[in-house]
């Protein structure tokens, strides 16, 4: 299976990207996780990007706040699927982070999740390696349906508390 690569703009990042490592162990997906910045290492964030495919990776996850060029830096670099996490912060709360890493050129997309959206980065990724793998693909909808069987349970709580 190919991994995924898990890339922050600073360590401070990590509290809202560590969220995405539970979601890689319960898939059984394997995982790197790496500190490079847009701005403060763009040679080596070059570097890794370029290589991502050769070294087994199947799609990259990018994470930063503030001006926040990290995953755009490295869709310029690679054909393989770049998915961004904005990351709140600054004073302008995240905001600006989204929308450096949502308003991409056409022909280098970032598939923005949401601002500290980090858990649908990783199910994100976790679909972009279902295609093409049976187990994986099957690990996924079982989650679906674990899921469904939570908030139907929930529903049958609630409407019996406070039904007639
Ligand atoms: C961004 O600047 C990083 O991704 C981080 O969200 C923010 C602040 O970085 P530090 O100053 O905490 O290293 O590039």
């Amino acid at each position: 299976m190919r991994k995924i690569a898990v890339v922050m703009g600073s360590d401070s990042d990590l509290p809202v990207v560590e969220k995405c490592f539970g979601v890689f162990e319960e898939f059984e997906i394997p995982y790197e996780v790496h500190v490079f910045s847009a701005h403060r290492t763009p040679a080596e964030a070059k570097e890794f990007a370029e290589k991502a495919g050769e070294k087994g990776f199947g799609a990259i996850v990018c994470a930063a706040g503030m001006a926040a060029h990290l995953a755009g830096a490295f869709a310029a670099n690679t054909v393989l699927p770049v998915i961004g996490i904005p990351v709140a912060g600054g004073s302008l709360g995240g905001l600006d982070a989204l929308l450096s890493t949502v308003m991409m050129p056409s022909g280098i997309p970032v598939a923005t999740v949401a601002i500290d959206g980090a858990k649908n980065a990783a199910y994100l990724a976790a679909e972009i390696l279902a295609v093409g793998d049976g187990p994986l693909t099957e690990r996924l909808l079982a989650a679906r349906r674990k899921s469904a069987a939570q908030v139907l349970e929930k529903d049958k709580k609630l409407s019996e508390k406070y039904g007639k």
